[in-house]
């Protein structure tokens, strides 16, 4: 039966290396269209709960003079802030990149911005109107 086998196979490459003399081939080159990029997987954020601490500081503020007052404001890890800040002589914007907070403060409103506290660390926000306008949140 192995013998059966062996012969089989050398048969076979001998007709392969028969064909490959017999006409030479250009080597074949496929070309494929680049594959479309896999879409994004969708963010799922991790899930936070268990770093919640399930508080909520309430911080007011307000714009005075092209201030910020409180112009520091802390919180604890894992609390989740709640910032009202009232806009009085004009309208600035409260900006803190390391939170994607980005808003308008309309001038004499209440612009209630919520957020979880879930890094640590000091970060600056500002006015983007007022780039001197600056204040320090500190996460611990
Ligand atoms: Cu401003």
């Amino acid at each position: 039966m192995k013998k059966i086998l062996a012969l089989i196979v050398l048969m076979l490459l001998i007709a392969c290396a028969k064909e490959a003399i017999s006409q030479p081939t250009i080597p074949k080159i496929d070309i494929i269209a680049p594959l479309s990029l896999p879409e994004k997987p969708q963010y799922e954020p991790p899930p936070t709960t268990p770093m919640e601490t399930g508080n909520t500081v309430e911080i007011k503020m307000e714009t005075k003079n092209n201030e910020f007052l409180p112009g520091e404001i802390t919180a604890n890890k894992g609390d989740k802030v709640k910032l009202t800040i009232t806009a009085q002589n004009a309208g600035h914007t409260f900006t803190l990149p390391q939170y994607n907070i980005d808003r308008e403060l309309k001038l004499g409103e209440d612009e209630v911005i919520e957020f979880l506290a879930d890094k640590e660390g000091t970060f600056v926000f500002y006015c983007k109107t007022h780039p001197a306008m600056k204040g320090k949140l500190t996460i611990t």
